[in-house]
């Protein structure tokens, strides 16, 4: 996710933030280079020169010549407009308590991915302990139904569906069924049509006016830049929106609707999707978002992430197991299947500082991961967790049994036991480990 416009961002940054002084002509050089690069992202035009002028204003302030370290003011400069571009601070969504029935309704065009992102969002607040109820008013469509209900089968939340044609009736009938079950979160999935039109928003302002919504979320498809930010202010023209659900920014090289939004439309951006899974949901965060353009990674999301899914307790375990070389093939298959969870490796490692924007395409083959779980899997537990006693007899039984071959059983152990020498010195460095820590602000 936004590789091209990071990469143009990096390298304005690496340049400014080096200077020990600054002039007026480097300044003006540099925001040049950030008008382009803004303008190639699919900025908006506005927004470009705004963002343009205010930092060529405040630059040539006292704080940024006249400072001890000018680069690095500077660059402190770029990252703050850049926060501001993205909405300033993180917005949560803003429902009531749990003894009370909120209602989250979402709209937005077809394909933007409303119906993907209930599920997604109703699996969330699953998890939060609310209790969520999926209610499918997209009655346009037809396999739209069915839709919500395979994802509401999927997460374990009930999805509420009527025969009609009616929105308005079944989100009606879906808040009366959601009171007498004392089901305390409503997320109502609603039509879009391919353009903007009339009976859409008739629809959608008599399906507002029904559910009296908490949250109103606009889903837009970060792919479509520009486009996506006139709609929502179209949207928003309608019925007033309490924020936006960015998604499929797992595939937005630019990253021009997000950039442009706020100051569009005024609207912050909650959410976004990154990718097709359910738990492919995050919390919006403009300053990490930030720091991902500008290339100062993304520590604190990728820390966020890993501990959804490893609590500090196993973190602990494991980090002895590398120190004193017990780590063995039964905990390589495990971190595989964590890995797996948590999305695709490609993009954990996008957040690692340093790394992102220079991860190739095919640095992890998620193909060979596959290959390897297959192997292990075919190894007897005492062999998982004592692998030097495999001998040729044993590899060729485990290549059978995994449908590979002994060349790749070899590979792998191989790759394994370098692996495990090299976690050996790394949880040894004392040096080493307080440079990351320092780096994770712990
Ligand atoms: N890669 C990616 N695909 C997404 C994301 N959100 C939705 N999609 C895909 O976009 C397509 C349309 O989604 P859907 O929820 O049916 O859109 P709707 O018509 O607005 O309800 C589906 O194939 C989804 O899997 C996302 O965040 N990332
Ligand atoms: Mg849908």
């Amino acid at each position: 996710m936004l590789e091209k416009i990071s990469t143009k961002f990096n390298d304005i940054i690496k340049q400014v933030s080096g200077k020990g002084t600054i002039s007026e002509k480097n300044i003006q050089e540099a925001v040049e280079e950030i008008k382009i690069a803004l303008l190639e992202a699919d900025v908006n035009l506005r927004v470009v020169r705004r963002f343009v002028n205010k930092t060529i204003e405040e630059a040539k302030g006292e704080t940024v010549l006249r400072s001890v370290d000018p680069g690095q003011m500077f660059t402190k400069l770029i990252y703050d407009r850049m926060v501001a571009l993205l909405g300033g601070e993180t917005t949560e969504l803003q429902l009531k308590g749990p003894d009370t029935q909120s209602v989250i309704l979402m709209m937005g065009l077809q394909g933007s991915g409303k119906t993907t992102t209930s599920a997604k969002l109703a699996a969330r607040l699953k998890k939060e302990g609310r209790k969520p109820l999926l209610v499918a008013a997209d009655l346009v469509r037809p396999a739209a139904i069915k839709q919500l209900q395979v994802l509401g089968e999927q997460i374990g939340v009930e999805v509420y569906t009527e025969d009609t044609k009616d929105a308005v009736k079944v989100v009606k009938n879906g808040l009366k069924y959601a009171k007498k079950n004392s089901i305390n979160t409503i997320i109502v999935d609603t039509a879009g049509r391919l353009h903007l039109d009339d009976e859409m928003m008739k629809e959608i302002e008599a399906v507002f006016k029904a559910a009296s919504p908490q949250e109103t979320l606009f889903v837009a498809d970060s792919m479509t830049g520009q486009h996506a930010v006139d709609i929502a202010k179209e949207f928003n023209a309608r019925v007033e929106l309490s924020g936006v659900i960015l998604t499929k920014f797992d595939s937005d090289a630019r990253g021009g609707a997000a950039l442009s939004l706020k100051t569009i439309t005024g609207k912050n951006i909650k959410f976004i999707g990154t990718g097709e899974k359910i738990e492919d949901l995050e919390i919006f965060h403009p300053e990490r978002i930030a720091s991902r353009i500008l290339g100062m990674g993304d520590v604190v999301s990728l820390v966020e992430k890993a501990q959804e899914q490893t609590d500090v307790e196993e973190a602990k375990k494991l980090e002895e197991k590398m120190a004193s070389s017990t780590f063995t093939l039964e905990d390589y298959l495990e971190q595989f299947q964590k890995m797996k969870k948590m999305g695709s490796v490609q993009s954990l490692l996008e957040m690692v500082p340093g790394l992102a924007g220079q991860v190739p395409e095919d640095a992890i083959n998620e193909k060979e991961m596959k290959r390897e779980e297959a192997i292990i899997l075919s190894m007897t537990k005492i062999e998982r967790h004592n692998h030097r006693i495999l001998g040729p007899s044993r590899r060729k039984r485990v290549a059978k049994g995994s449908g590979t071959n002994v060349y790749e059983v070899n590979r792998l152990l191989k790759k394994f036991e370098k692996m495990r020498l090299m976690m050996k010195k790394v949880a040894k460095n004392k040096k080493y480990q307080a440079k990351l820590m320092s780096q994770l602000g712990s």
